[in-house]
Formats: C-alpha cells, sequence, structure tokens
C-alpha cells in the first residue's frame, strides 16, 4: 500500500491536554488515529514529546511513509530505523505510534475490512471497569474494578456494571458526607472511604456473577525504601503480607501493579501464593524484554497492554504473543487521558484479549459503545 498523504494536528485528550491525531489519506479514503496519556506512569515507558516539538519533527521524517508497505510490521520498521533510541527519544514515542496506528486503519481500510478483523482476532474480551476510587481519589488504592466472571455477551455485562456503578454513587452519597458525585479523570467516583469500606460496599452489591479487583499502582506508594500510604508505612514483606490479606479477605480476583515496578520478585512471591490474577502493568510496560525478565521467574499470571507505552502495533503485537504463549492472561487497556478514539476496542478483539479495561461513564462509553458494534458484528 502507497499513501497519497500523511498529515499531524493537534486535538485534545479527556484532560483537556493537548495530543497528537495522525491523518492519513489513501486512494481509498481517509484514516485518523490519536493517541492517549498516562497519568500514573512507568519509568519505562516512551518518551512523549509535546506537540510543538512534534510538529518540528514531523516534517523531517515525512517523506519516508510515501514507500510501498506491504503491512503494518514493514512501517514499524520503518519507525524503528529512523529513531534506534529503544525509547523514541528522537522522534517521540507518540508521533511514532500515531503513525503506527493510522497505518494500521489504513490497512485495514485498504483490505476493506474493520481493524479487529485486519489483526486476525475474533475474541470479545470480559470488561474490567474502574468504578470508584481511581487516580486522585482519596484512597490510596488507585483503582476499583469490577469485572464479570462468566459473560454471555459484553452488552449484558456492561448493562450490570453500569447499574452497580449507579447504585455505588447513591450507597456513597449515604455512607460518605464528603461525597459529591465528583468523578475523577477516568470518570470513577471519588471517595473518601478507605479501601476497605469500598471493598465491603462493593462485596456487597457485585451480584454472584462479578468479582473484585484493584489497581494498587504501588509504584506511586514506594519511597524508594517502602510504601507510604496515608495511614501506615509498610516494608516490602508487610505489603506482600497486606495485600494477600485483601485478597483472602475480599475473594479478590485481579490485582494490579501490587508492587513498585523494579519488584520482580515480590510480584512472583504473590503469584506464587495467591490463585487471583496478578497483573503487571508499569512493571512490563508493554515491553518484551521487561516481560521475558518477568517470564524468568513466573512474576504474574496477567499482564496489561498498553500500546502507547511502547509506541508502535507490531510491538504491541508481539508482546501480546510472548504473553499468550506462556499463558498469561491478556488485558489491553485505557489510559487515565483518552482521546475519542474508539482503536482500542478493536485491537482487543484483533489480538483475542481476554479483558479490556475500560471507564463506565462520561467520554469513557466511545470505547464500550464501538465494542459492543463490534459484538454484534461477530454474532
Ligand atoms: C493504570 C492506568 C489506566 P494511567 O494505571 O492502569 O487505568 O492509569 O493511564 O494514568 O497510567
Ligand atoms: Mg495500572
Amino acid at each position: 500500500m502507497r499513501i497519497e498523504d500523511i498529515k499531524i494536528r493537534k486535538i485534545f485528550a479527556t484532560n483537556s491536554k493537548p495530543t497528537l491525531e495522525v491523518e492519513i489519506k489513501t486512494k481509498k479514503g481517509k484514516v485518523y488515529s490519536s493517541v492517549p496519556f498516562g497519568t500514573s506512569k512507568s519509568k519505562y515507558e516512551i518518551v512523549y514529546k509535546d506537540f510543538e516539538e512534534i510538529s518540528e519533527i514531523f516534517p523531517r521524517i515525512k517523506r519516508y511513509f510515501f514507500e510501498d508497505f506491504r503491512d503494518i510490521r514493514e512501517v514499524d520498521r520503518m519507525l524503528h530505523s529512523i529513531d534506534t533510541s529503544d525509547n523514541f527519544k528522537k522522534i517521540g514515542g507518540n508521533l511514532a505510534l500515531g503513525i503506527s496506528l493510522a497505518f494500521l486503519k489504513a490497512f485495514s481500510l485498504e483490505e476493506g475490512v474493520p481493524v479487529y478483523k485486519y489483526l486476525g482476532g475474533n475474541t470479545i474480551p470480559k470488561p474490567v471497569c474502574n468504578v470508584a476510587g481511581g487516580w486522585k481519589g482519596q484512597s490510596d488504592i488507585q483503582e476499583f474494578l469490577i469485572l464479570p466472571l462468566h459473560q454471555d455477551s459484553f452488552v449484558k455485562s456492561i448493562d450490570e456494571i453500569s447499574d452497580l456503578y449507579l447504585k455505588l454513587g447513591e450507597i456513597f452519597s449515604k455512607k460518605d458526607p464528603t461525597f459529591k458525585f465528583s468523578k475523577n479523570l477516568e470518570s470513577a467516583w471519588v471517595t473518601s472511604l478507605p479501601a476497605e469500606e469500598i471493598l465491603k460496599i462493593l462485596t456487597n452489591i457485585k451480584g454472584e456473577n462479578f468479582v473484585i479487583g484493584l489497581d494498587i499502582a504501588a509504584s506511586s506508594l514506594w519511597n524508594g525504601e517502602k510504601y507510604v500510604y496515608k495511614d501506615k508505612i509498610l516494608s516490602t514483606m508487610q505489603q506482600i503480607e497486606y495485600v494477600s490479606s485483601l485478597i483472602r479477605e475480599f475473594k479478590l480476583f485481579y490485582v494490579e501493579d501490587p508492587f513498585h515496578q523494579d519488584d520482580f520478585v515480590s510480584f512472583s512471591v504473590l503469584t506464587k501464593n495467591s490463585k487471583c490474577l496478578i497483573v503487571g502493568d508499569d512493571l512490563y510496560a508493554t515491553n518484551l524484554r521487561r516481560l521475558k525478565s518477568g517470564l524468568d521467574i513466573s512474576a504474574t499470571n496477567a499482564v496489561l497492554v498498553k500500546p502507547n507505552q511502547i509506541g508502535t502495533v507490531t510491538d504491541t503485537i508481539d508482546f501480546v504473543k510472548e504473553a499468550k504463549k506462556n499463558r498469561l492472561k491478556v488485558v489491553v487497556s485505557h489510559r487515565s487521558g483518552e482521546t475519542d478514539d474508539n482503536l482500542l476496542s478493536h485491537l482487543a478483539v484483533g489480538l483475542d484479549a481476554d479483558y479490556i479495561k475500560l471507564g463506565i461513564s462520561g467520554e469513557r462509553v466511545v470505547k464500550i459503545n464501538e465494542m459492543i458494534r463490534i459484538e454484534e458484528e461477530l454474532s
């Protein structure tokens, strides 16, 4: 495929920050794709550059993308040959990803199929929804998540989680005098109730088919020696005990980043001693090399996948393949600063992910609603 034009523009993300959109024109039409932002980022993620810098870099590299590319792998190889650093520090990882994602859409358009079909997948994932706490919430734990154990259909799961989310808001308004129905960056309720109280409420209202998850985002609690909570300071051993006790008491099904991003060993201890899904997000940063280090000691039994941690579609695919080969569960995830691009839903289906992590209200429904459309198309 040879494109006719490629250009960039500044658009705005859900956190009101400017972000990048890449538009490609081919003889079949136009496609565009945009890149999201992380807030609690892993230090192993690709480098993001601001739009002003990107708009100086882009004209210098634009000409490389008019070659006749056979597939997305060739485009991504070109990106890596233009910037040979391992974190896209020369051209900006957000520019690399914007180009890669836009080409993915252009190839799909060329073949006349939706993106998930171009990628070759057909599995509707289960939703993992952030319903409370969340980034900059009052609780020390970043995200309280709800997910279905079994799924008849994605739309039914969302129906039930939406009901639970609304009910949760009503309960918080009765139990938490400071609660004003405010939502955080991912549209989860912001409550000042302590973690254990939120977990108790969720346990009471979730219903049989649903289970509870947490994203502890422990890198943000780690001060280099200990885990610093508002009401306690824990050593690594104490953190292992604390997380294990939460898993036991609340029958947690999913725990993301229970330890900081360099502590593969504690991940491994917890994974061996619990039946829960232990998910690596900041730990791996969607980076194949880091995943291989984790696999050596069975650090986790699941991985989070965020294309904007690594910068190309191909690197994302290779990371997912390696995780699946080793029977790790795959969770494709949104970021706290999102855009109106619904591509994430196609990636989750196209990569046959087990789960997709999402917010449940506000602009977050862009991804949910696209998944509902894909589900209908596949059934
Ligand atoms: C996370 C994400 C998404 P952020 O930690 O898993 O929920 O947050 O995009 O801020 O890294
Ligand atoms: Mg996380």
